[in-house]
């Protein structure tokens, strides 16, 4: 612990019944840009992610592959702590739902809101989604002519009757209304918001919260017949992650998390159920529910069935990590639903990526390793155009800050990459190599200020394509304290006489594997 500000940020937690996914990558990458940011933004962030074991649906999938469901859960789980390895994910702890700890501290939240007058115990009949692991309204199914019955997201419910404990959701509907109302910045974006308010204004129902014909999940404390309705869990990983119910944990001081970063299918569960459970359990709201937009492999829906399930790990491995996390982030304008395609990927690899940032840096750099004896030389006076670019580069911060307060990633880097563009329109305009012979005094401004923004640059694009950036710092011989975003501006300037290498190629471009075949 530090004394610098606290910042809690949560992925959703994956269900291990399958193998991770692009949508399950795109949350990660999405919430490891913002930590990153964070934390180069001087918090001492805390960043958790994991896997959400229990439930109905993990229980199915394991009878079909004839295993246990926490053999399942092993077995994926470990997949999923592998991609968030692979993209390069900063989180603090990988949590399973399956821990002892988390056992503990879902009792103890079920304990709380049991000593609130919240829960009781009755019967419940109506209808489950397993695929969602949620109960709908009859009036939110269709009956459609297969003859199946459908949920509001598209997935078969099938009828449930069961002695069942209830939450009293329908006492929260006032004191939910007042928080959105006193909190205008609890749920993002502003569609999902009005989307949460207008069901809430509709009336709350009470809330089955415990299931008896299955034991896979957490016992409920007293009533081992019944287990855990897995939403109530499973939203416990937020407070488990740091040291609940042991509030003398030294973690516990993050609570409550700054933000949730989670898909637009589970809001409901994070801005109406969980902050009513915090309430009935008198712990303190997170600050912050943020829904991110669906992925689409070109306009349809990813499914095993179809087989346009796309692997993240082949990904990171065909287009290599940064090019991954910097398409979908810029691509897909952060809140939105989004589409990607083989040829979008290579697009951006090559116009904004290799050519923009890549060649600017590498011709400018390489300008000084060759014509300035290796080392960053010593500016003149700064002309309009010179004090122009700096100024947009010394800007940038404001605007990224702004844009990640808001999670509004694709912001952030429209901002940069628009200084890279002006960069290579300032770079080509005042054309240091033709001054070398004509003006050398003021080729080597052009090239310090070009290489004092391509700093900047580097610098901001850390959260987001954090190899190539240390490749380019490196290439400045920036040292690894000086990349914070506090040497931001004026207060960070390069050093004239400091020695410069040309970058290691930080954004080789995107060549097709069988036109690199035909070029052999
Ligand atoms: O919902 N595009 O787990 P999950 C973008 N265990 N995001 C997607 C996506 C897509 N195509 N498909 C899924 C669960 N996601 C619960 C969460 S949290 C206490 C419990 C997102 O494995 C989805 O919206 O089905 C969710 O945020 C996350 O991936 C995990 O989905």
């Amino acid at each position: 612990m530090t004394d610098k500000p606290r910042y809690y940020i949560t992925t959703a937690i994956s269900y291990p019944n399958g193998v991770p996914h692009i949508g399950h990558a795109y949350e990660a990458i999405a919430t490891d840009a913002m930590a990153r940011f964070q934390r180069l933004d001087g918090k001492d962030v805390y960043f958790l992610t994991g896997t959400d074991e229990h439930g109905q649906k993990m229980l199915q999938t394991a009878r079909k592959e004839g295993i246990t469901p926490r053999e399942l859960a092993d077995r994926n789980s470990a997949r999923f702590r592998a991609m968030v390895e692979t993209l390069g994910c900063t989180n603090n702890d990988f949590i399973r739902t399956s821990e002892e700890r988390h056992y503990k501290s879902s009792q103890e939240i079920w304990r709380r809101m049991l000593a609130n007058g919240d829960i009781y115990k009755d019967s419940y009949s109506g209808w489950y989604s397993v695929r969602d692991e949620a109960y709908y309204q009859e009036g939110e199914t269709e009956l459609r002519p297969d003859g199946v019955r459908y949920g509001p997201q598209g997935t078969p419910v099938e009828w449930v009757e069961e002695e069942s404990y209830f939450f009293r959701l329908s006492a929260y509907q006032d004191r939910l209304l007042a928080h959105y109302e006193a909190n205008p910045d609890f749920i993002g974006p502003s569609e999902r918001r009005n989307e949460i308010v207008s069901f809430v204004s509709r009336g709350l129902k009470d809330l089955s919260v415990s299931r008896t014909t299955f034991d896979w999940g957490i016992p409920v404390p007293d009533d081992e017949r019944h287990v855990m309705y897995v939403w109530v869990d499973a939203l416990t990983n937020y407070i488990t992650g740091v040291g609940f119910p042991d509030e003398s944990d030294p973690k516990w001081a993050y609570w409550p998390a700054d933000v949730h970063v989670i898909g637009k299918d589970i809001i409901r569960f994070h801005a109406v159920y969980w902050p009513a459970f915090l309430m009935a359990a008198g712990l303190p709201l997170p600050k912050r529910v943020y829904a991110h937009g669906f992925l689409f492999n070109r306009g349809e829906k990813m499914s095993k069935s179809v087989g346009n399930v796309i692997d993240p790990f082949n990904l990171v491995e065909h287009y290599g990590l940064d090019q991954t996390r910097y398409f979908f982030l810029r691509e897909v304008p952060f809140g939105q639903d989004g589409n990607y395609s083989h040829e979008a990927i290579v697009n951006r690899i090559n116009a904004d990526l290799a050519n923009d940032l890549g060649n600017l840096a590498s011709r400018s750099l390489s300008m000084i390793a060759k014509n300035c004896d290796g080392a960053l030389p010593q500016p003149g006076a700064f002309s309009e155009a010179d004090q122009a670019i700096l100024d947009q580069a010394d800007a940038m911060l404001e605007t990224c800050r702004a844009a990640f307060g808001k999670q509004e990633i694709h912001q952030a880097l429209n901002c940069v990459w628009a200084c890279v563009a002006e960069a290579n329109r300032y770079f080509a305009a005042q054309e240091p190599w033709a001054l070398k012979k004509t003006d050398p005094a003021r080729m080597n401004t052009v090239l310090y200020v070009t290489a004092e923004v391509i700093r900047q640059i580097a610098i901001l694009a850390q959260p987001v394509t954090p190899l190539a950036a240390s490749k380019l710092l490196d290439g400045l011989q920036v040292p690894a304290g000086q990349r914070s975003f506090a040497t931001l501006g004026a207060a960070g300037r390069l050093a004239p006489g400091v020695a410069i290498t040309k970058p290691e190629q930080a954004f080789p471009r995107y060549v097709e594997p069988e036109a690199e075949a035909g070029e052999g």
